[in-house]
């Protein structure tokens, strides 16, 4: 998969490449940042116990957040959450014939203690952004390109013509 310009500090993980035409806009969030990140496919039901290892031995690589997407019956986000300390965000991918409302409702119903932060269904974007928040708390460099990203956005909407 992609290669990781310095040390990651965000791990963004997929249930099958199938998924990553989705998942690469989280790495784009990132980059707008130059928040360093790698992407891996692993499967909660596939390779569990290669999901298992990745997730617990993230925190000791300096991954500081995990986003974790993918569809139908998707554990992905819960499964990783169940092995580590890390926040996880969890994106819920619209394949299947359910249209990712199966994905949602996995992703986002986690039982008290293990919570996994859930973004819209195919919402890598946000997903990549709301990392960059996370990372921002203890970097207020970071939070302040965050907040310039927000001026930016508004001026956007201010300067549409209907
Ligand atoms: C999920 O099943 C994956 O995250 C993907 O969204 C879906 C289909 O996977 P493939 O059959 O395309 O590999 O586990």
């Amino acid at each position: 998969m992609a290669k990781a310009k310095t040390t990651p500090l965000v791990a963004i993980v997929m249930g099958s490449d199938s998924d990553l035409p989705v998942m690469k806009q989280a790495a784009e969030a990132l980059d707008k940042f130059a928040v360093p990140c790698e992407l891996k496919v692993i499967s909660a039901h596939r390779t569990p116990a290669e999901a298992a290892a990745y997730a617990q031995s993230a925190r000791k690589r300096g991954i500081r957040v995990i986003i974790a997407g993918a569809g139908m019956a998707a554990h992905l986000a819960g499964a990783l959450a169940a092995q580590t300390e890390l926040p996880i965000i969890g994106v819920p991918l619209a394949s299947g014939s359910l249209l990712g409302q199966d994905a949602l409702l996995a992703t986002v119903q986690m039982p008290k203690g293990v919570p996994v932060a859930t973004v819209a269904i195919g919402g890598a974007f946000n997903a990549g952004l709301l990392a960059v928040q996370i990372l921002g708390v203890g970097d207020g460099k970071l939070l302040d390109k965050f907040k310039a990203y927000k001026t930016q956005i508004r001026k956007d909407v201010l300067a549409k013509k209907v």
